[in-house]
């Protein structure tokens, strides 16, 4: 039986905008009448929170890049199983802050493990699980970082998160797989400029859901 909803995945660097962004999103098409999830990877369920937990945190004995791969992909498999099977049944859109892409451009592009490996673990973490519409909000990596960091600051945090430590280079990386799978798959994955002020990158996000999946706008 084909599913309800439109599943919606949100991509790109830390601090490109992701969070402000589904929210923003989330608000629009709730206000014009959609039964809306927002949901977020890792996490979405309480030992996906836990686990986020583990994978943010920096820590003396550095994780090993398979390690972050298993754990990503045990979130997964848990928010599949109580979350997001369910919700692509009984919602009208699932907007998911982060989901395999996200492993393919970080574990693989980043870590440099294998992406046949990981589309593999994908696939059993959450069987036949597609995004109708991935979109990547694409900001050069010191600006992502920049603005990472600018929030942390003004929250009065410390930089503490494992991938926001992680250098240049591997954010080149990662950005570069994200462009590459765009490249692959332009129907799915939609490039998105997130320079701009959020309110001008929300309208043009609205646009593209609308286009991309046939919904009134
Ligand atoms: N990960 C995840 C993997 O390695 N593999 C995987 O398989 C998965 C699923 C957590 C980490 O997990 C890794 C990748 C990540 O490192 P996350 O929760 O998505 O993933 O964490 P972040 O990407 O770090 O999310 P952030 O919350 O830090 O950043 P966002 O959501 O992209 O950005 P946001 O909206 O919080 O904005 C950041 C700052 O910029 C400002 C905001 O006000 C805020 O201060 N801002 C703007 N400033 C100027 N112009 C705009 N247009 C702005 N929009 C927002």
């Amino acid at each position: 039986m084909a599913r309800r909803a439109k599943f919606i995945t949100f991509e790109g660097l830390e601090g490109c905008g992701k969070t402000t962004q589904i929210r923003a999103v989330e608000k629009h098409f709730r206000k014009i009448g959609k039964k809306v999830l927002a949901t977020r990877e890792p996490g979405g369920t309480d030992l996906g929170n836990e686990l986020r937990s583990l994978l943010l945190m920096q820590r003396k004995e550095p994780l090993s890049s398979w390690a972050e791969l298993f754990l990503m992909e045990a979130a997964r498999a848990q928010h599949y199983t109580h979350v997001l099977r369910q919700a692509l049944d009984t919602y009208d859109l699932v907007l998911c802050d982060r989901f395999t892409d996200a492993t393919l451009a970080y574990q693989g592009g980043g870590r440099g493990l294998d992406p046949k490996t990981i589309e593999l673990l994908n696939e059993k973490a959450a069987p036949g699980c597609r995004p109708d519409l991935t979109l990547f909000l694409d900001l050069e990596p010191r600006q992502a970082l920049k603005r990472a960091l600018t929030r942390m600051s003004a929250s009065g945090g410390v930089r503490e998160d494992r991938f926001e430590n992680e250098e240049l280079a591997f954010h080149t990386r990662v950005r570069e797989t994200y462009l590459d799978i765009a490249r692959r798959e332009p129907k799915r994955l939609c490039v998105v400029d997130a320079v701009g002020s959020p309110e001008t990158i929300t309208s043009t996000l609205i646009s593209r859901i609308c286009e991309r999946l046939s919904l009134p706008p």
